[in-house]
């Protein structure tokens, strides 16, 4: 049982059982990637003292403008996850393909390949709003011994060992499942240890936050507007209260804690939504249900997406199960 105020290493340490099939590897991956979260945020708290803060010129598979601290992030989470010899490969929000790790004895003896995104949310770095990392885990499917292949990557969420993310907000927390419930750990940056603050986290089951775009009311599917025109409504407990911070990490970690649903639907602009499903829908769905929360595409868990390219996009509905189910009532009147 966790205990508040215990320590991450303790914590790993404690659990270390609940890692099914692990020999210790997930745990260490688990380490490496709190070694790394320490170091990136040290970066994003100290953005704006230095020149780190705006575009590095480049833009990645995405098209999107990649701002420094994305590459810095990015940079950090490979470098870390490589030199620790526990994954096989890693694929990445700001890499066109994957990257294969041999390991130092070049055998491919490694059996976790890791997706991340290193900063979601980073057009928010230049006006100071919290960006976050998320990260998913899964066993290879290939055999060991051979270099990691797409296969590795292409597995549906519900096949991932672990996920989480890291908030860069008023406080830095870890907060991450390995199928066993969601904990969430605060950073004391004085100490650079992460203690258990948030033991056992669960989604309300109900809510009064919702979160999505509402600039692109317009473009929504008629279920989406119908479903917003519902939370806005003077009737029973609503209207609800809109909140939207522009960064999923952030916006999907406060309904966690204060009940609400946060939605990234299709539009006539965006056919498949615009959040990708590897490493920012799958975690994020897998910790939502450990949470009991839903996620959903408006229609199927998103969980259970078979994928079949490393950056392809999902519509996503998440959070409070009842309000997910009350969003997927009107998707279904129009079956768009
Ligand atoms: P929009 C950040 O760029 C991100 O990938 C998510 O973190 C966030 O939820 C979404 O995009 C915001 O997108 O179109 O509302 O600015």
């Amino acid at each position: 049982m966790p205990k508040r105020n215990q320590t991450l290493g303790e914590f790993i340490i404690e659990n270390q059982a609940d890692f099914a099939y692990s020999s210790g590897e997930l745990s260490r991956l688990i380490n490496s990637i709190r070694l790394a979260a320490k170091v990136v945020n040290h970066e994003v708290n100290k953005a704006g003292l230095v020149d780190i803060i705006g575009a590095y010129g480049e833009t990645n598979v995405q098209g999107e403008d990649q701002q420094k601290l994305d590459v810095m992030a990015n940079e950090t989470f490979i470098q870390t996850l490589t030199n620790r010899e526990i994954v096989c490969g890693i694929a990445s929000e700001e890499n066109d393909d994957f990257i294969t790790i041999p390991g130092s004895d070049g055998k491919h003896q490694n059996k976790y390949v890791v997706l991340i995104d290193p900063l979601d949310g980073s057009s928010n770095i230049d006006v100071n709003v919290s960006v976050g990392t998320i990260f998913s885990i899964y066993r290879r499917v290939t055999p060991i011994g051979t270099p990691a292949t797409i296969e590795d990557f292409l597995q549906a969420g519900n096949n991932q060992v672990a996920a989480g993310y890291i908030i860069y907000g008023t406080s830095t927390m870890l907060v991450y499942t390995t199928g066993r419930g969601v904990n969430g750990f605060t950073l004391n940056p004085a100490l650079g240890s992460w203690y258990l603050s948030h033991p056992d986290m669960k989604f309300p089951d109900t809510g009064k936050i919702y979160s999505i775009n509402e600039g692109n009311y317009v473009h929504f599917p008629q279920g989406v507007k119908d479903y917003i025109k519902y939370c806005q409504e003077e009737k029973d407990d609503r209207p609800y209260t809109s909140r939207y911070i522009g960064s999923m990490v952030s916006d999907v970690h406060r309904n966690m804690i204060k009940g609400g649903i946060f939605i990234y639907p299709k539009s006539s602009t965006a056919t498949n939504g615009k959040l990708r499903l590897l490493y920012e829908c799958n975690p994020m769905a897998y910790l939502v249900e450990q949470a009991g929360g839903k996620a959903t595409d408006g229609f199927r868990r998103i969980l259970e997406i078979k994928p079949t390219e490393l950056h392809q996009r999902t519509p996503i509905f998440c959070g409070s199960t009842k309000m997910v189910e009350k969003a997927e009532e009107f998707m279904a009147k129009y079956d768009e």
